[in-house]
């Protein structure tokens, strides 16, 4: 009897998506570099189930059933590309080989393709909802070599996470790097609604004076509102955890924070498709900004500012700021729906941007009520241009916008940094602002460069030069060779 799945890699991601798999009814093999994990992990949490370890990939592969479905949980970068060539002497015509861990989506076009060419199948898959999602039910975006999804299919849909409906948080993304590209937006916005909350902490901790308990009871509060959401509730949690003597283990948290990159390639990609992903971007700043631990604490001592201490009516400050997070969050799916768009143009993906607010209402990071909003939004029109220009977050926006200035204007007058609710109500304005400053950059860079400018009184696409000093030429950047 030959088992119907296989994964490789049993670190913490692995081991549970095993276990997961198996738990839904499917024989798994499994097979890891180091065969003293494999044999830790067969007596111990796979004791008794239908899993079979292997020390060989030889033996290993042959003990699945064709065409073989064989998915990798190792570490993203050469580890993918070493075992994919281990894979392939054993492999016959059809096979299937997923990556389900953090790859980079570059790296999944270009696998896919010296996947394909050997005659095999290959799908690139993001798989999100960290230890305890990848055992329960995580969310899963795959995509890649089409024809080999319907054999995934069934194995992905029984073990990703359901949400009240009933609905799999799994969907065929597309063709390509698509799957690895949406998990890698996915963990962007993470970046996002993370430093959302951690200015609404600072912000009240700081200017409000506020307490633990008190900002406890204030996320709780919030995450049964229209803020509800796993990231929300664990933040509530977080805030309300002691240490044995008593002290707020988030107290003696350094604040310093890590990262591990998917964050960077989602600003990477809004800059190669130019597309304004100011808030991401700030996040990912604010965290490089805090690793200066020592710079900060050196500057605290010299850079002192005259700031305002905060003395308006506290109550209505609170319930601004729980709109001015809701606004500043709305601001940031939609810059990043905005970066699924132009690479889903780029790349001819063909991305469903319901299907993928959809999968990630539930066992992801990101999960949260609002998804729903977002999918209404693009089941409604799917080919909208920008979230904000849906009724639903039209409203919301129209509505709270003084919120989110008062928030943004109070930080910046006690000196409290709040880059991305910044960022979200700089772009909201910019978005909405018909004629914006770039006629005198154009004339800028015409005047120093040639570069050339379009006019509002000629069609677009007409290019106009004007020699600004008198004593320019004719001669335009754009007549250059290069
Ligand atoms: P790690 O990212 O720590 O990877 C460890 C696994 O990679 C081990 O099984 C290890 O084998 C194997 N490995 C390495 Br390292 N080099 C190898 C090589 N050259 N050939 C074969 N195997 C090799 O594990 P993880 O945290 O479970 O994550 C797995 C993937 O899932 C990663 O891509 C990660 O980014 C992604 N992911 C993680 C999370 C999370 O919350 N941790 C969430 C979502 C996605 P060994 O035992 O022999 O060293």
């Amino acid at each position: 009897m030959k088992n119907t799945f296989g994964l490789a890699g049993l670190a913490v991601m692995g081991e549970n998506l095993v276990l997961n798999i198996e738990s839904r009814g499917f024989s798994v093999s499994v097979y890891n570099r180091t065969y003293a994990k494999t044999e830790k992990f067969m007596a111990g949490r796979a004791r008794g189930k239908n899993i079979t370890g292997f020390e060989s990939v030889k033996s290993f592969v042959e003990s699945l059933e064709s065409p073989r479905r064989i998915m990798m949980m190792l570490k993203a970068g050469d580890p993918v590309d070493q075992f994919i060539d281990q894979l392939i002497p054993y492999l016959e015509e059809g096979d299937i080989i997923i990556d389900g861990g953090n790859s980079n989506f570059h790296d999944t076009i270009r696998r896919l393709e010296y996947v394909e060419q050997k005659g095999f199948r290959f799908i690139g898959s993001g798989v999100s909802g960290g230890e305890e999602g990848a055992l329960k039910g995580p969310s899963i975006m795959p995509g890649g070599s089409v024809a080999a999804w319907p054999y995934l299919e069934p194995v992905f849909m029984a073990a990703a996470a359901k949400v009240d409906d009933g609905t799999p948080c799994c969907a065929w993304m597309g063709p390509g790097g698509s799957g690895h590209f949406v998990k890698m937006v996915h963990n962007g916005i993470e970046y996002g609604d993370m430093q959302l909350i951690c200015e609404a902490y600072h912000f009240m901790k700081e200017i409000m004076g506020m307490d633990n308990n008190e900002i406890h009871s204030t996320f709780a509060r919030w995450n049964k509102g229209e803020l509800s959401s796993y990231l929300i509730e664990i933040t509530a949690e977080i805030m309300a955890f002691r240490d044995q003597d008593g002290f707020a283990v988030v107290d003696r948290v350094l604040d310093a924070a890590g990262q591990k990159g998917t964050g960077k390639w989602t600003v990477d990609a809004s800059l190669d498709y130019g597309i304004p992903l100011s808030l991401i971007s700030e996040s990912v700043f604010a965290r490089c900004l805090s690793s200066f631990k020592e710079l900060r604490t050196e500057a605290s001592k010299v850079l002192s500012g005259d700031v305002a201490k905060f003395a308006g009516d506290r109550p209505a400050l609170l319930e601004d700021l729980g709109k001015a997070l809701y606004c500043a969050k709305i601001i940031s799916y939609t810059q990043g729906f905005g970066l699924l768009q132009a690479a889903s143009e780029e790349y001819g993906w063909q991305l469903n941007y319901a299907d993928i607010a959809r999968i990630w209402r539930g066992g992801c990071i990101i999960r949260s009520a609002f998804l729903d909003r977002i999918a209404e939004a693009y089941t409604e029109n799917p080919k909208l241009a920008n979230v904000l220009l849906a009724p639903y977050f039209k409203e919301q926006l129209v509505g709270s916008q003084m919120s989110l200035r008062r928030v943004v204007a109070t930080a910046l007058m006690a000196g409290i940094p709040m880059p991305c609710h910044s960022a979200a109500i700089n772009y909201f304005d910019g978005l909405r602002t018909q004629r914006l400053p770039a006629n005198l950059l154009q004339a800028q860079r015409d005047y120093f460069g040639a570069h050339t400018y379009e006019r509002v009184d000629k069609p677009r696409g007409e290019w106009f030069h004007t020699n600004w000093t008198g004593r320019g030429g004719t001669t335009t950047s754009t007549s250059y060779s290069k």
